[in-house]
């Protein structure tokens, strides 16, 4: 790397080096001199903003030059580097993880304790950064932690936007959202002004002659300027530090168009300047559904073509051939929202870059992975033609020859089944015609993956399932979901962190999770057992505080903590929960007091946002308030049952929430959610579940044993025909369900009228998500729980056992099968000094 400096001047710049502070003393300096000069503030007015915003910028400095040096050495070696494409980031506090993953958190408690703060207090100064929806987003920060961890040489690249997901706030019971402008002040990342890129939109194609060739030419239209910002990503014990680079919009041409504005006409080029700056304003804050939106279609080209450029313009400088793209680039496609990224790759390396079509197309999907993390229809993209013509003609017309030649090749290959190519072609001949992006993302890439087993199976012998008979089964595959135990227990749980840090021959579990497997032999330690119950009532009671400050309820930590925190959405059924917590409220109310004495308290904890528009997630937030503003305060229940809503579920509650959960609930349709990560976070801080067969819940089983779980309800295999039955034939409404609904009927819980859609979804409309099929069994289990908790010691030994089987789901084990099976890399190590 060095050699890059001249000779001249090599010894003046190896001379001034930057040391990085690694004790306390040298903390503080860093921390007053950011006080003092970068904040101009003095330390007669630090408050604990000033104090976090000092410490990050001590840290930020730190990390830069580990991130200075990681890209160095990426860049000398010039090994295959992977990029991860993602319109969502959910990273949350940045401030911890950094403080942890060097290494200094110590120092750092140490160093503010001596100026007078708390480092719990300064680290909660920090705005979550929430570009992101829910698993999708968090599974990508998941995956950067793992791939700087483990020392691959990989950026992320995704979008600056101004406002994150919203707040959620509970007004009368009712979700309302305020946007989340969290760039106040955000110390982690990098401004890139020099680091731009032009983006086109609309205009047209001519076709011109250049040396005896045809070529295509994309013409006119408008520019929008893409600015990088870059924010270093840490891995932990290491020193490699990799990058995240968002893309920010801006008026080309700078501040606003000066011609305009001479010519008096200062109103439109202001109204340029914020057309421009519209594309990366707003996360649009679905999960799981997609709306179909211009603006939605050109945040993704925007993003799509400023992140190819900058790796074209990276692999260019090696002077490389063409045909060795592949070897120095994957690009991993998260879901199938950055699928142009296909066109564009072929758009560059034909019409500028001038090579012919079917070299392009080979190189093109030799780098392309696409995962796939959903089977819901309303999920799955979709583009009108005309739009795409509209925003991106010359990428229209290469999208109808990929699926021209795909067509061609897929006909040759099954000449008798012309329905085949109905079923297959990237474009649906609807009206309007529709270009399916799944389909693009298939044929563009080398391979496909579905996020948990029953998932990739799933994605096989259902939506892609020609598709396998097109290309052979080995074009799929399955890579489990991880995350990182990194923040997700040593963050988030730093007591359990500890003590199993003292079972398992220090902290190297949080590199190998396998490691974990050495507390099961300590299982039948009283004094060990006795340590874990603490950290957890100790958890349980921090939780507590935090329900009585948000919603003025106070809870009983002794109690059952029962959560089910994820986005609300019907197939996730939080509808299910809330009407077996009915249920439970009228068996309860059905007692004698000497009955109810007997019985264990249990604490019903919700969070979740609705997306904006999706109304029955909004009444199922409605009801679960209208539920625990009644049970809450009936004096016959007390603590037997209390309802929680926690408002304003994010990155950062989640910390706090999933080491203080008993029991946590997954409990989906069947089928329907791809893996669920939660799940995970929830086992490894030590709670047991009660779940579906769905999703990773599965393989969570087979590791943990089907004694540590709660299974209930019925199996993928069987929603079609009960969908069927309910529609086609007579369709009985469980009991017990029942008996919850007229009791809702009856105005038990406010205005009836307000949740008789919810009721009707079931009783009259089919109930696609089996909520009456599930009831019973669901009922039952949650007997199960209570019998089974009422036994602390047996409990404790089931949590310490399933802890000690989750290795599996660590993000770097995700991380490596990537690598392996998809990308092809190898990690690069970057020397400590
Ligand atoms: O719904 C899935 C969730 O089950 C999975 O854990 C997550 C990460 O793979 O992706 C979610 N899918 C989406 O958000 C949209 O496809």
């Amino acid at each position: 790397v060095e050699a890059s400096i001249p000779e001249p001047q090599r010894e003046a710049w190896k001379r001034n080096q930057i040391t990085s502070f690694t004790d306390k003393d040298g903390f503080e300096k860093e921390v007053v001199r950011h006080v003092e000069t970068t904040l101009a503030r003095s330390m007669f007015n630090c408050d604990e903003i000033a104090a976090y915003s000092a410490t990050s910028l001590a840290f930020r400095d730190r990390l830069i030059t580990h991130w200075n040096r990681t890209q160095q050495r990426q860049t000398y070696r010039d090994t295959k580097r992977v990029y991860y494409l993602s319109l969502e980031f959910l990273m949350g506090r940045a401030l911890d993880n950094a403080m942890l993953n060097v290494g200094l958190k110590n120092v750092a408690q140490d160093g503010l304790a001596e100026l007078g703060f708390r480092i719990e207090d300064v680290v909660k100064q920090e705005h979550d950064a929430a570009l992101g929806n829910g698993g999708l987003g968090r599974l990508a920060a998941c995956f950067l932690d793992s791939l700087a961890t483990l020392n691959f040489p990989a950026w992320g690249y995704g979008l600056r936007y101004r406002y994150g997901i919203f707040k959620q706030e509970i007004i009368d019971g009712y979700q309302v959202e305020v946007p989340d402008y969290w760039l106040d002040f955000n110390p982690w990342e990098f401004p890139r002004h020099d680091v731009t890129v032009d983006i086109q939109f609309f205009g047209q194609v001519n076709k011109k002659t250049v040396g005896g060739k045809t070529i295509s030419v994309w013409e006119a239209g408008e520019i929008v300027q893409a600015v990088a910002y870059d924010v270093p990503i840490p891995g932990y014990d290491t020193p490699t530090t990799n990058n995240l680079r968002l893309w920010s919009s801006k008026a080309s041409g700078g501040e606003f168009d000066f011609q305009k504005f001479n010519s008096g006409d200062y109103e439109s080029s202001v109204a340029d300047q914020q057309r421009a700056e519209t594309i990366s304003a707003v996360l649009y804050p679905n999960d799981n559904l997609e709306r179909g939106k211009e603006l939605r279609l050109k945040q993704q080209y925007f993003w799509v073509a400023a992140s190819l450029y900058d790796i074209v313009r990276r692999f260019k400088k090696s002077r490389r051939s063409w045909n060795e793209f592949p070897d120095q680039v994957a690009i991993q496609l998260n879901d199938t929202h950055p699928t142009l990224a296909i066109v564009e790759l072929q758009r560059i390396l034909v019409d500028v870059e001038g090579l012919e079509w079917d070299n392009a197309w080979e190189i093109v999907t030799s780098t392309f992975g696409y995962t796939n993390h959903t089977v819901l229809p309303e999920a799955l993209e979709k583009w009108p033609v005309g739009l795409v013509q509209h925003l991106l003609p010359r990428h229209l017309q290469i999208i109808y020859d990929i699926n021209l030649f795909f067509l061609q090749s897929v006909e040759k290959a099954f000449p008798d089944d012309r329905d085949m190519l109905r079923r297959v072609s990237i474009i649906e001949e609807s009206q309007p015609k529709m270009v399916r992006m799944a389909f693009l993302a298939i044929v563009g890439s080398h391979k496909v993956n579905g996020v948990a087993e029953l998932h990739s199976d799933l994605i096989k012998t259902t939506i892609f399932k020609d598709f396998v008979e097109i290309y052979g089964p080995d074009k799929f595959t399955n890579v489990t979901n991880g995350i990182t135990p990194r923040r997700w227990l040593h963050q988030a749980n730093p007591r359990l962190s500890e003590l199993i840090a003292s079972k398992c021959g220090g902290n190297d579990f949080l590199k190998d999770l396998t490691i974990l497997n050495q507390l099961e032999k300590h299982v039948e330690d009283k004094q060990f057992r006795k340590e874990w119950a603490e950290i957890k009532y100790a958890n349980k009671v921090r939780l507590a505080k935090h329900i009585k400050d948000t919603t003025g309820v106070v809870v009983n930590p002794a109690s059952l903590f029962d959560v089910q925190v994820k986005r609300i959405h019907e197939y996730k059924r939080q509808q299910l929960n809330i009407f077996g917590v009915i249920h439970r409220y009228l068996s309860l109310k059905a007692m004698t007091p000497d009955q109810r004495k007997k019985q264990l308290p249990r604490v019903s904890i919700f969070g979740g946002k609705a997306a904006p528009g999706y109304w029955m997630a909004k009444q199922i937030i409605h009801l679960i308030n209208s539920v625990g503003a009644v049970v809450n305060k009936d004096e016959d229940i007390g603590d037997l049952l209390k309802v929680i809503f926690l408002e304003d579920y994010n990155v950062s509650k989640a910390e706090m929430i999933c080491p203080a959960s008993d029991i946590s609930e997954h409990i989906s349709t069947a089928g329907t959610e791809a893996s669920g990560t939660s799940n995970m976070k929830f086992v490894l801080n030590g709670g047991l579940i009660i779940g579906t067969c769905d999703g990773a819940n599965i393989e969570i089983t087979r590791e943990i044993g089907e004694s540590n779980i709660f299974l209930f309800g019925n199996l993928s295999e069987d929603v079609e025909d009960l969908r069927h039955a309910h529609t086609y034939g007579s369709h009985t409404i469980d009991s017990d369900l029942d008996k919850v609904f007229n009791e809702i009927e009856k105005g038990t819980f406010g205005t009836p009228h307000d949740f008789s859609a919810m009721i009707a979804a079931v009783r009259q409309h089919g109930d696609y998500y089996l909520v009456s099929d599930d009831f019973h069994s669901y009922i039952e289990t949650h007997q199960l729980v209570d019998e089974a908790y009422r036994n602390q010691d047996e409990w404790i030994a089931k949590c310490i056992t399933s802890v000690s089987r989750m290795g599996f789901f660590t993000s770097d084990r995700c991380i490596n099968e990537y690598a392996e099976e998809i990308w092809n890399v190898e990690p690069l190590v970057v020397d400590r000094h």
